[in-house]
């Protein structure tokens, strides 16, 4: 059979379940009536891990701009010098590849862009001059590639042209068959990059382009035309020689190889191969998680998701199944940029069109990057995790050097606010950056329970920051221990100073982490008492004249800042030393002091305060903050204060500028609203607000190894499964219900709306 019919059956069935929008079950979508004009605020995201792209649509001429998650400029930390304040040089575009179809806009109808969520591919659908075109995109996982296929539903409908462009000063070159570009280069501190982009055609022929350019853009002279193809395919790969490993100075092999493999590897593979591959993978994490909370209504789905965010924007229009759709992007998100093997995802996770990013697209220490992993363990992605649990573990020791140069004999380390991929930093020191670095590993243990792993890789880690801390805090005469050089971010009002809160919660969770780490290893039992006894001296968290949280340790908080940084109110979130059941006073400062400080900030701040009104277990304020997070806005320009925070049409959250932070933080926002387990138990439903009276959720986690599932109508729960994973006791409450009962591993245990265990014994081996 000719691919073309087969595509046209295909196509078929594909433009009538998208055409007939009002039946359009697939909920997971993010959909749009007219190409992206703008990179940062419409254009659509896929990402691999390593590799990320953002698709524009265009019928005229397709832009997809592609990012390498390792490609640095600025210096690379080698063991010497140390510098302070080094060149961190900033995370790097890679490329663009331009396709010209020259389909002219005005012409097209029946156009539709579209990103489901569920199987992480990117489609495009539109009529011109009385053929039917479908772009189908993704990035694959396991192939290491971005593939994008041009189909129609006639033959020979492809003619146009295809560019590969570099965002530094590549060679180009054309591969003598025509059907391979290819870029080459290196940037000034060493790192080499390779991209090579396959052309597969069906019919027609391909041919060197002609060096007539249609676009008004410089591009290479180098490029491939098509001429009446059936279909046309394009398999791209990009690496760089960086190698996570500051002993080689962090340079490795040149990516030529890796990279040709990963191409020639797809073309032999083939499409529908490479995506059915692709599907399963990303599927295989994805699909762990369902939300349910509420059935969108056919005149919903018949909008774009930009009418839907003006809608909820502008008209305060309910919209349940929008707000799920938000929370499922940002796991999508965090598993398109962030897979063991390569670097965590920075301020824009991989995608960055710039070489000069906002904040230089870097790992920000004192909320930034810790917020983008708040998501993993609870939304079941602990997997993601692991590329920044490697990221810290490849910087002890480069950091351990720097850590002693500026605190002079500490052993341990910590680290500044601003971090580049390779050991240089710069900007102020943020001394409980390390503790808070140490919570994700800690948190990935309590969530996994991998013994192995937490001998070998985070207690070493934790231990050694535990050093830092036994060496660097003070001791005052009445035997109080403070941290002598503190700063709460980013207020700039205050020198450095003693008993900052930010900085004592940080290491009260630390030696708390520790401890717990010490009684799960059954190992090391006088250092764990030297530092329970530490933790005892501890200055701990204070309630100050107007009922607040202090944020010093000297009263200064003042009821009228709105400093986007709640940083004093970490042990509430995502630390464990105040709770509401625990220490309700301090919980009760925390409220004073957040109703002070405001709801609208920055995007990420939004974010954080999400999470915090879920501790506090006031659903209806989470979600009061969800909502001014979901603010559509469109300005770009970076602003600090209380006006520019929300999303972009394309669901990326705007600081502004664009920065994924506030994308994950929300969706570890929607886990605390549903489930928590901080406090030695897990809580179903702690902070379910009233816009979601009936709903369901399948697959969050919770500390200790449990998955759970859960179904609630008119606001109350009505059935709970708990899936044991590594066997470990479980205490479950409900509002003042309990269960409690040990558990097998790999059992699951059903319970009915008062949570008594239903069933047959109630264990249901899977
Ligand atoms: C911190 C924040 C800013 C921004 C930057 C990347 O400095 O204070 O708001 O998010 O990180």
């Amino acid at each position: 059979m000719p691919v073309w019919i087969g595509v046209v059956a295909l196509i078929a069935v594909a433009v009538g379940a998208e055409m007939s929008r009002g039946n359009d079950i697939r909920t997971n979508t993010l959909w749009y009536e007219r190409p992206a004009n703008r990179w940062m605020t419409e254009a659509l995201p896929i990402g691999n891990g390593p590799m990320g792209a953002m698709l524009f649509g265009g019928t005229d001429i397709e832009r997809i701009q592609f990012n390498e998650i390792s490609l640095w400029s600025g210096r690379r930390m080698a063991t010497e010098p140390y510098v302070e304040n080094d060149d961190m040089g900033g995370h790097q575009a890679f490329g663009d590849i331009f396709i010209h179809l020259g389909h002219a806009p005005d012409k097209v109808s029946h156009y539709r862009r579209e990103l489901n969520i569920d199987r992480a591919v990117h489609r495009v659908t539109y009529e011109y001059e009385g053929v039917r075109y479908q772009q189908t995109a993704f990035a694959s996982h396991p192939a290491g590639v971005i593939v994008i296929e041009l189909t129609a539903n006639k033959p020979a409908a492809y003619s146009g042209r295809v560019w590969l462009t570099d965002m530094h000063e590549a060679q180009i070159s054309t591969s003598s068959d025509n059907h391979r570009l290819r870029s080459e280069g290196k940037i000034g501190n060493g790192f080499e990059y390779e991209a090579q982009l396959h052309v597969l055609h069906h019919g027609g022929k391909l041919k060197r382009a002609v060096p007539e350019n249609p676009l008004r853009i410089p591009v290479s002279p180098f490029g491939v035309s098509f001429e009446k193809c059936d279909s046309v395919s394009l398999i791209l790969s990009a690496g760089t020689n960086f190698k996570q490993d500051h002993t080689t100075e962090w340079l490795g092999e040149h990516p030529h190889a890796a990279v040709t493999k990963r191409v020639d590897t797809a073309v032999k593979r083939g499409v529908e191969s490479l995506l059915d591959e692709h599907v399963a993978d990303f599927q295989a994490l994805f699909g762990r998680v369902s939300l349910d909370l509420g059935r969108p209504s056919p005149e919903l789905l018949a909008k774009s998701t930009r009418e839907r965010l003006t809608d909820y924007t502008q008209n305060n229009v309910a919209d349940p199944h929008l707000e799920a759709l938000f929370c499922q992007f940002g796991r999508y998100l965090l598993i398109s940029c962030s897979r063991p093997g390569s670097l965590p995802a920075n301020l824009q996770g991989v995608w960055n069109h710039s070489n000069r990013p906002a904040w230089a697209g870097d790992y920000h220490s004192n909320i930034n990057v810790e917020m983008n992993y708040w998501p993993a363990e609870a939304a079941n992605l602990a997997e993601c995790h692991v590329p920044f649990i490697d990221y810290v573990d490849s910087l002890r020791e480069v950091y351990a050097k720097k850590t002693q140069k500026h605190y002079g004999e500490v052993r341990g380390w910590t680290l500044q606010t601003m971090n580049n991929a390779c050991g240089v930093q710069s900007w102020k020191w943020n001394p409980p950056g390390s503790a808070w670095y140490a919570q994700h590993l800690w948190e990935h243990y309590a969530f996994g329970r991998d013994i192995d792993y937490l001998r070998e890789t985070a207690y070493p880690i934790l231990k050694e920051i535990c050093h830092f801390w036994e060496d660097h805090l003070k001791r005052r005469p009445d035997g109080t221990l403070v941290t002598p050089d503190g700063w709460s971010p980013e207020q700039y009002k205050y020198e450095p100073e003693e008993g900052v809160t930010y900085d004592q919660e940080l290491v009260y969770d630390l030696f708390t982490n520790t401890i717990e780490a010490a009684d799960a290893l059954g190992e090391d039992e006088e250092f764990r008492d030297h530092i329970a006894a530490m933790r005892e001296d501890l200055l701990k968290p204070a309630i100050g004249s107007w009922g607040q949280l202090k944020e010093w340790e000297i009263e200064r908080d003042d009821p009228e800042d709105k400093h986007r940084h709640v940083s004093h109110l970490f042990a509430l979130y995502p630390g464990r030393q105040i709770s509401m059941a625990q220490t309700p006073e301090l919980a009760e400062a925390c409220r004073v002091s957040l109703n002070a400080r405001g709801d609208e900030s920055t995007g990420w701040s939004r974010a954080w305060k999400i999470n915090f009104w879920a501790r506090l277990g006031d659903g209806d304020r989470a979600h009061r903050l969800l909502r001014s997070l979901l603010n559509l806005v469109t300005g770009t320009k970076t602003i600090y204060g209380d006006s520019g925070g929300g999303v972009y049409s394309n669901l990326l959250c705007s600081h502004p500028p664009f920065q994924i932070d506030g994308n994950l933080g929300a969706t570890a926002g929607y886990c605390e609203m549903l489930l928590q387990s901080h406090a030695g138990q897990i809580q179903l439903l702690p902070a379910l607000p009233a816009a979601w009276p009936t709903g369901s959720v399948k697959g969050l986690c919770a500390r200790g190894g449990f998955e759970v599932e859960m179904t609630w109508k008119d606001s109350r729960l009505t059935s709970a499964v708990i899936h044991s994973k590594s066997g470990q006791p479980c205490r479950v409450t409900y509002k003042d219900k309990t269960w409690e009962s040990d558990t097998k591993a790999d059992a699951s245990y059903h319970l009915d709306q008062n949570l008594n265990r239903q069933g047959d014994g109630n264990v249901t081996p899977e």
